[in-house]
């Protein structure tokens, strides 16, 4: 048998053996026969590299490196779902489609909380895996999606088919992927969503190979299929993933059971789900039935409320801020809270901890706040035992031990030490951070090591960090390099604009938002040092509490000092306006959800603010627009319920040219 008829052999036999034990669940041949095989094949090909083909079961090791991302168009539109958050909208929505379609039926399926894929297969060959990006454009992730073994390089039947599902995380290789990164100190992903999508935006496919991925296809765009659910049974036939944990459901009580028996199964699974799907079943329905401009009429996806979890309150510890406030943080036994492993909370202060009734060793009920930030709701009461330990508030800073000073009417605590280490640390990290002074390679781990080896002091040494320059490259992990470019982030960031210092220096209530007030009114430092108390507490939006912080600041001694040898380390003390052009934007607040595929989010905020909008965190009755990006977050669901405008990237695109 020549070279060719023997990979040809072999690859059909791997990628058979693969659809089988990855999609299947039904292998039929031993791990060490597969090795062996594959090993022959690896062997093979790199002797005859003009055998190796696309659809080759070596694809799957990965080692291909791409430069950029290449943007690809969607021969068809990559569809939204509309929501429903309880099951009056589900009614609801079964009203509508049945006013218009009276035969219809619901295939009910797990809603998978991973990101949209598309899978591209010509004649039965893998050619192209794209992101759903804003749903017209996303963008080719082919190299990282062929190493994922549920997907198939090459389908059991030779066909020129698309498909669409979404590729996902499974928890167990989350928590094991977190952990490692723990143990090499870089930076945790939140939760399965966010570490798969990190995952195939890896520009270097082998990482993506290493990150045990997986798959569940739930749409095929091959138009002779009748149902959903045979939609379903045909992807599987041709050696897709597809999940099998769906319901043909003949009303919408039996789509409510359908929910209520996957809420109680949700813990127990092996993937994260967010929600369910109701489709129609009866696709010669969905036209009948029609979409709007965002969502097809035939489908919702029912989110689940937040999900509560429980775990024991084990300490009680405390965190110095860098305004010297002390927060409690509770301790608890680690827990899985929608999709992350979480193990500590703010309980914000000792108002909060007495109100709430939360004992040490009690049980506690854990949810997240705005599907992001964990927080303690309370204590079971039914389960407290006899060995609670009552919280008593600290009166002596847990860093530096200096007596701490509880202001008349506020909730908080001070460390007024202004040389307590940890509120310093803390300072510096916020000064370097990304919405203040913004210095790329100065991170919290950075900038608390430098701070232990005593090269980073206050905000001036850091720009004084060159002197050392000799003794900066010889500490272990740094070297020439990173050492190279981390000054010359700090020599570009001398240039900032005035708001970014302004808020870089910690000043009580100022804010970025304030502090771009302010630098507004100014114009300068040396006009901000020389502010009357009057003239900044006239500026709208600043009231007496901002402009008593600012002046007192400004007639500090030590903060004079430091604001003069800031000035002449070269840090740049003007406000520029920039050229304020007016169109759609000009006043209005936006507010971003999930990642646009055109843009980051410091462009776009830099964009908006260009025309003279804002773009703030989070959603509040004041906001005029959401921006809505790829993998949006709860931002998108509460700007719904209040009835927000909601922008997609192409209009946003088109309006702020
Ligand atoms: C799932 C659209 C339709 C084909 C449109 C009905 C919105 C994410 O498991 N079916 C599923 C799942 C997602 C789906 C459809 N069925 N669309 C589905 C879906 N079982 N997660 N989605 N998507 C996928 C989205 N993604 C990012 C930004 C905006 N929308």
């Amino acid at each position: 048998m020549d070279a060719l008829d023997r990979i040809n052999e072999l690859k059909d036999i791997l990628n058979k053996a693969s659809i089988a034990y990855y999609v299947n669940d039904k292998p039929f041949m031993e791990d060490y026969e597969y090795d062996k095989l594959m090993n022959e094949l690896i062997k093979l090909e790199s002797e005859n590299p003009e055998l190796k083909t696309l659809d080759s079961p070596t694809n799957k090791i990965g080692g291909e490196v791409l430069s950029k991302f290449k943007k690809v168009t969607h021969e068809v539109k990559m569809a939204s779902l509309s929501d429903a958050f309880s099951y009056d909208e589900l009614v609801d929505f079964d009203r509508k489609v049945k006013e218009v379609a009276p035969g219809a039926t619901y295939l009910c399926e797990l809603k998978i909380d991973g990101l949209s894929v598309s899978l591209k297969y010509e004649k039965g060959i893998l050619v192209l895996a794209s992101t759903r990006g804003n749903g017209l454009v996303g963008e080719d992730i082919t190299h990282n999606v062929k190493t994922i073994k549920s997907v198939p390089l090459r389908l059991t039947e030779d066909i020129d088919i698309e498909v669409r599902g979404e590729i996902f995380m499974p928890k167990k290789s989350f928590i094991k992927l977190n952990l490692e990164r723990e143990e090499n100190e870089e930076e945790l992903f939140a939760n399965c969503r966010n570490a798969a999508a990190g995952s195939v935006r890896q520009l270097d496919s082998k990482i993506a190979a290493k990150r045990n991925l997986d798959t569940f296809l739930y749409y095929t765009l091959d138009s002779s299929v009748k149902t959903q659910e045979e939609a379903l049974l045909s992807m599987k036939k041709l050696g897709l993933k597809t999940n099998s944990l769906y319901k043909h459901a003949k009303n919408i009580k039996e789509v409510i059971d359908y929910i209520e028996d996957m809420a109680i199964l949700r813990d127990r699974l092996e993937y994260d789900i967010d929600g369910i799907v109701i489709k129609v079943n009866e696709i010669e329905l969905h036209d009948i039935i029609g979409e709007t401009v965002k969502y097809p009429k035939w489908a919702i996806a029912y989110k689940f409320p937040p999900e509560e979890v429980r775990t024991k309150l084990i300490d009680i510890k405390y965190q110095v801020g860098r305004t010297g406030v002390i927060t409690p943080v509770a301790i608890f036994k680690p827990v899985f809270v929608q999709g992350s492993l979480i193990s500590k909370a703010t309980l914000h202060n000792e108002d909060y901890v007495k109100e709430k009734d939360i004992h040490i060793n009690d049980t506690v009920i854990i949810h997240k706040a705005g599907d992001v930030i964990p927080e303690v709701v309370g204590p079971v009461l039914d389960e407290r035992k006899n060995d609670i330990i009552e919280f008593k508030m600290i009166d002596k800073c847990p860093c530096c031990g200096e007596s701490l000073v509880r202001l008349e009417g506020e909730a908080d605590y001070y460390c007024v030490n202004p040389n307590c280490k940890e509120k310093l640390v803390n300072g510096l990290i916020h000064f370097a951070s990304k919405p203040a002074y913004d210095i790329d390679s100065l991170g919290e781990k950075v900038v608390k090591d430098l701070y232990e080896l005593g090269y980073i002091t206050d905000i001036p040494s850091i720009f004084r960090l060159g002197i050392n320059y000799s003794e900066l490259i010889k500490i272990p992990g740094y070297g020439e390099k990173s050492i190279d470019k981390l000054l010359e982030s700090i020599e570009e960031s001398k240039k900032n604009n005035l708001d970014r210092l302004l808020f870089g220096l910690g000043i009580r209530h100022v804010g970025s938002k304030v502090s771009k007030l302010i630098c507004k009114k100014f114009l300068s430092m040396d006009n901000i040092m020389n502010a009357k108390y009057e003239d900044i507490s006239s500026i709208p939006d600043c009231g007496d509490a901002i402009a008593k912080s600012v002046y007192d600041y400004m007639h500090n001694e030590y903060n004079i000092k430091l604001i003069e040898s800031l000035k002449e380390l070269g840090l740049n003390m003007e406000y520029n306006m920039g050229d304020i052009k007016v169109n759609y934007f000009t006043n209005k607040k936006c507010v971003l959800t999930g990642t646009l595929s055109s843009m980051g989010r410091s462009e776009a905020k830099a964009l908006i603010e260009s025309f003279g909008g804002s773009l703030s965190d989070s959603v509040s009755k004041k906001t005029d627009i959401l921006i809505l990006g790829e993998n949006p977050g709860s931002k998108y669901d509460k700007a719904k319920q209040l009835g927000i405008y909601i922008m997609e990237e192409p209009e946003f695109l088109e309006k702020i040219k």
